[in-house]
């Protein structure tokens, strides 16, 4: 049997914001070394995880998504980084992510069109709503998230930033000993405004 994929669907923030977060994660991550940070170029904003696929099914949903988001006439849009916070709180926070903010509905028409073409091909639904984030870090022990960097947070002004969102991307997830490696297979265009 042909090897399978593990990957999920996403949004990239534009090269000059990754830019601008990787300065601000850099500053952070000596505070909280233990946490598992996310590489700046790594960032993304998640619209569904596909798990491991075979190279036919991959296939077939390439083949697909143009015509959902032509279907559904999804155009480009714009978001912005809208502050930092902690799921599921910062007493006890498991995931450290940015908010977003800006044209969300349009986000959300997107992650709708995803979400109805990926369970109408078999995937799993999802069964929380969709809140659109970046993960920047994953706490495995809430104790390795300490006082300082919980002081810096809210004390400091995290980077602002707005981009066009004008595509999906195909994300391939190796799981390796230091951490995932991500590589784009494919990019789905957004139609111009
Ligand atoms: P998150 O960071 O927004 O939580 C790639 O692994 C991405 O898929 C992760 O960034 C994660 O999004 C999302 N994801 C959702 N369900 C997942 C799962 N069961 N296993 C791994 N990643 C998952």
């Amino acid at each position: 049997m042909a090897e399978r994929t593990r990957s999920f669907l996403c949004i990239e923030p534009e090269p000059a914001l990754r830019a601008t977060l990787k300065s601000w994660l850099d500053s952070l991550k000596g505070l909280a070394p233990r946490l598992k940070w996310v590489q700046a170029d790594a960032v993304h904003l998640t619209l569904k995880f596909l798990g491991e696929q075979s190279p036919e099914k991959l296939t077939e949903l390439r083949n697909r998504i143009p015509e959902a988001l032509s279907a559904n006439a999804l155009r480009t849009f714009y978001l912005e980084l809208s502050g930092v916070g902690a799921f599921p709180n910062y007493r006890l926070p498991r995931v450290l992510w940015m908010d977003l903010s800006g044209e969300t509905e349009a986000l959300c028409d997107l992650w709708k069109t995803v979400e109805n073409l990926t369970t109408r091909m078999g995937f799993p639904p999802e069964t929380r709503p969709f809140r659109p984030h970046l993960t920047l870090a994953r706490i495995k022990d809430p104790g390795d998230f300490s006082l300082a960097l919980a002081k810096t947070l809210t004390e400091s002004d995290p980077p602002m930033g707005r981009w066009k969102v004008g595509s999906v991307t195909l994300m391939r997830s190796e799981l390796r000993s230091g951490g995932p490696l991500y590589s784009p297979l494919a990019s789905f265009p957004l139609y111009k405004v």
